[in-house]
């Protein structure tokens, strides 16, 4: 089936971005902060490109010498960003790996709100037609605005029932009609709603349906900005989009900070490391 996220707007043709493995590494690394044994690597890295093997050798030493944390940031990226085929996916190569379901990770590692958020979306349960139906738009924008603006306290469900199965496009135009209900943004709205790692998750849904590459670059400029490079969001970001938005995400890039991802990479990075990912990013702007 067609999907609107997998687009044709890459910057590399020749091996895949998108691994449900390495997402899956990501996520387990994101959830427990611990690196993975010899045999999971291997197994990862034969299915890159030789530059893409550079890239995660790379990560994985600043994995094991920082010693990550629990990141929420990396798993909201993963969990709003992938298609729900993807996601199913995801939960297969997690599986395998490391004999855990995907769910009962998250489950034991999160709690409330954000976990309930976080399982839908870790099921792939999103709807991903392109069809867009303008009455349950307006039916959806009042039920939002009676979960939240509308009352005293929040219905934080209703919420998390809508941002995570209704279609980015079908979201989209949720949000234009919930100005036109509230007088407000949903931004705003969720802001003064919701808290913690909830507000953060619900906040990412509507940057990303609204806009994925613009929300990408957002995250890219975070891990290159400051004295460090976070390396660890900004391989998997390059090397998840190479083939899907990178040319977009480098356009919004451009388009937010004034300056060409490329140029931000040349300036943080350096040796193979800079050639690797200067490589995939595929020119300047
Ligand atoms: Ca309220």
């Amino acid at each position: 089936m067609a999907s609107i996220w997998v687009g044709h707007r890459g910057t590399v043709r020749d091996y895949p971005g998108f691994s449900a493995s390495v997402d899956a590494e990501a996520i387990r690394k994101a959830i427990r902060g611990i690196g993975t044994d010899e045999k999971t690597l291997i197994s990862i890295l034969t299915e890159r490109s030789n530059a893409q093997r550079q890239l995660i050798a790379k990560e994985y030493q600043a994995a094991y010498g920082k010693g990550t944390g629990t990141n929420e940031d990396t798993l909201i990226e993963i969990l709003t960003t992938r298609t729900s085929k993807q996601m199913k996916e995801i939960g297969q190569a997690y599986y395998t790996v490391y004999k855990k379901s995907l769910g009962d990770e998250i489950s034991s590692e999160t709690s409330g709100d954000f976990r309930k958020a976080l399982l839908i979306l870790a099921h792939g349960r999103r709807d991903e037609s392109l069809k867009v139906d303008e009455q349950l738009a307006k039916k959806d924008a009042q039920i939002l605005y009676s979960a939240g603006e509308n009352r005293w306290g929040t219905d934080e469900d209703t919420f998390t029932d809508i941002l995570c199965l209704r279609s980015f496009p079908q979201l989209k135009l949720t949000f234009d009609e919930y100005r036109n209900i509230s007088q407000k943004d949903i931004e705003d709205s969720i802001k003064g709603e919701l808290s913690g790692h909830f507000e953060d998750l619900l906040l990412a849904i509507v940057h990303c349906a609204r806009n994925t590459p613009a929300f990408l670059a957002k995250r890219l400029h975070q891990a290159l900005k400051g004295a460090g490079t976070d390396e660890f969001t900004l391989n998997r970001i390059m090397v998840s989009r190479s083939e899907i938005d990178l040319l977009d995400i480098r356009e919004e890039f451009k388009k937010q900070y004034g300056y060409s991802l490329h140029s931000a990479i040349k300036s943080d990075t350096s040796g193979d490391y800079e050639i690797t990912l200067i490589k995939i990013c595929g020119g300047d702007d």
